[in-house]
């Protein structure tokens, strides 16, 4: 049935997949990407189809969940956030060596100017990286129908094939009209057993196919109708993905200058060397790093036709936007898209009521008596503890970082080494650097902060909820050095002194505060109400 629904790119690429016929999607919540497994999770056509939506530890068992139903002949849709790719990256370049055998699609949005991330790395390095195709969408439209020509094409080519989006394209709406249903794939097994099994003979076997595959991948892309070419005058423009629908909004819609849209890679060389023949100029529009204007300038740039980021005519960092291109092909701009100057910025803010607070402030009681005293810590709610007026903690790199750097710390003499770590962030990727801790009985203190939800993402189920207490003594913290407590005023002194003593244990040894997000906490009061 063919509908018009009003969509966020996130949902467009969901419903997309469930309308593609996917038998379950494995996901880590993470912005701009949550909500193409959330709306996954709600719909009822889902639900009528039996299609597996729970949360996954982190974005590598993600990957490695979807990889096994791909193995069985079924579709699977893997969404992350970019960061995640660096975590699922191990699993994710391997697909490639071992090839699929059911449709299995991966989304990663990307975040440049980091709205809500660490860093604004584009994952189409990683999709070259891995040899596999990427499909970038301009619009929404167009991320709906791509999630189904991405499964298409990979059961056609037996690879997993990356969908890449920027947060504007995940959050923003638009009107999408939609295709019939697909049904799921029957249950079935790869004949070729060997490319599963990446020992280095296969493995080499497996390289050389995936090789001689890139050819008919770029093919593939040179005639794709995502990429078009359309002729103009000799000043040339190509526009990647979300970029193509800020050129024709520049344009109205009507643009002389010789214009390729690409969202379709690999890069389909034929069209850019017809540019480069016609064109005296090229601008080059993408959304996230120079991927491609790197590629095309090549190390020497002896044509000097090659603009964009890296020549200043586009910012070399941050996400692109309407007014960046305009401003590049010298268009004056009737709207800005820039902040109004008289908004004041306001840093964002623990809630009244979180536990994370109560944890910083008694943490910051007992630091007073230890002037070397540093609190590594992680990805979460608990981040804004380094903001005023808390100013808790000296670190937050990546997911779980702070127990092993604290170890690390600890192990080079530091004391006292301590580390604040919220509980979806500990199971995600703080486990085995406590396991690192214990066998090398590093001299730590960590504070796993439970509220009992992955809150900074909005409150997706946490994996190790009811469990933690039981995962640290399984690792060999000794079980009197785990100690539970609610972090409340009432309790303030207790928790003080618990701190004192654990700092003093030569060991591992683990402190749990524990006590509901406020916001969840409202939230299900209300619907009990209600
Ligand atoms: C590799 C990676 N995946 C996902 C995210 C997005 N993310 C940021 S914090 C967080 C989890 C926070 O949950 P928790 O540790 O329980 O702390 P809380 O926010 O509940 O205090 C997630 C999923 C990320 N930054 N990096």
């Amino acid at each position: 049935m063919n509908e018009k629904i009003l969509l966020l790119g996130d949902q467009a690429i969901a419903l997309g997949a469930l309308h593609a016929g996917i038998s379950g999607v494995y996901a880590y919540p993470g912005a701009p990407s949550t909500e193409i497994t959330e709306y996954i999770q709600e719909s009822p056509l889902a639900r009528e189809r039996g299609v597996y939506s729970d949360w996954c530890v982190n974005e590598k068992t993600a990957m490695e969940a979807a990889l096994g139903v791909s193995y069985v002949g079924k579709r699977a849709l893997v969404c992350m956030k970019h960061v995640g790719l660096n975590v699922a990256a191990d699993a994710f370049v391997n697909s490639a060596m071992t090839g699929t055998h059911g449709g299995l699609v991966v989304v990663v949005a990307d975040d440049p100017s980091m709205h809500s991330s660490q860093n604004e790395q584009d994952s189409r390095f990683y999709g070259k990286f891995a040899m596999i195709p990427i499909f970038e969408p301009a619009n929404q439209q167009e991320a709906y129908d791509m999630v189904r020509s991405a499964f298409d094409l990979s059961e056609e080519v037996q690879l997993p094939v990356l969908v890449r989006i920027t947060t504007r394209m995940a959050h923003s709406r638009s009107i999408i009209k939609t295709q019939g249903e697909r049904q799921q794939n029957r249950l079935s097994f790869p004949e070729d057993r060997g490319r599963w099994v990446l020992l280095p003979d296969n493995a080499r076997r497996r390289y050389n196919v995936l090789l001689a595959q890139q050819t008919t991948l770029e093919k593939i892309a040179e005639e794709s109708p995502y990429n078009e070419y359309f002729e103009g005058n000799n000043k040339g423009v190509i526009a990647y993905g979300i970029a193509y629908n800020y050129l024709m909004e520049a344009f109205d819609g009507v643009c002389n200058r010789t214009l390729l849209k690409i969202s379709q890679y690999p890069l389909p060389r034929k069209q850019i060397r017809r540019m480069m023949k016609t064109c005296d100029e090229i601008l080059v529009l993408e959304d996230g790093q120079p991927f491609v204007e790197e590629q095309l300038r090549g190390l020497l740039d002896d044509t000097g036709k090659i603009r964009g980021r890296l020549t200043g005519e586009i910012p070399r960092a941050g996400e692109l936007n309407p007014d960046h291109v305009k401003a590049a092909l010298g268009v004056l701009p009737e709207i800005s898209f820039e902040c109004c100057p008289d908004v004041v910025p306001r840093p964002p803010a623990l809630c009244q009521g979180c536990g994370h607070k109560d944890v910083y402030e008694i943490l910051n009681e007992v630091i007073k008596s230890y002037p070397d005293a540093k609190v590594f810590s992680d990805i979460g709610c608990y981040t804004l503890g380094a903001l005023p007026p808390f100013r808790a903690i000296d670190s937050c790199v990546d997911m779980g970082a702070s127990i092993t750097m604290a170890k690390g710390a600890a192990d080079a003499g530091l004391f006292p080494s301590l580390a604040v770590i919220g509980d979806s962030t500990f199971t995600h990727s703080g486990i085995t650097g406590l396991l690192d801790a214990v066998n090398s009985k590093s001299n730590i203190t960590v504070i796993i902060s439970d509220n009992l939800t992955t809150a900074m993402t909005g409150g997706q189920d946490s994996a190790g909820t009811g469990k933690i207490e039981d995962i640290c003594r399984g690792i060999g913290v000794e079980p009197e050095h785990i100690r539970v407590v609610i972090p409340i005023q009432k309790n303030r002194r207790e928790i003080e002194k618990m701190i004192r003593e654990e700092v003093q244990f030569k060991g591992v040894s683990v402190i749990i505060p524990r006590r509901e997000c406020i916001l969840m906490l409202t939230r299900k009061l209300k619907m009990e109400k209600a």
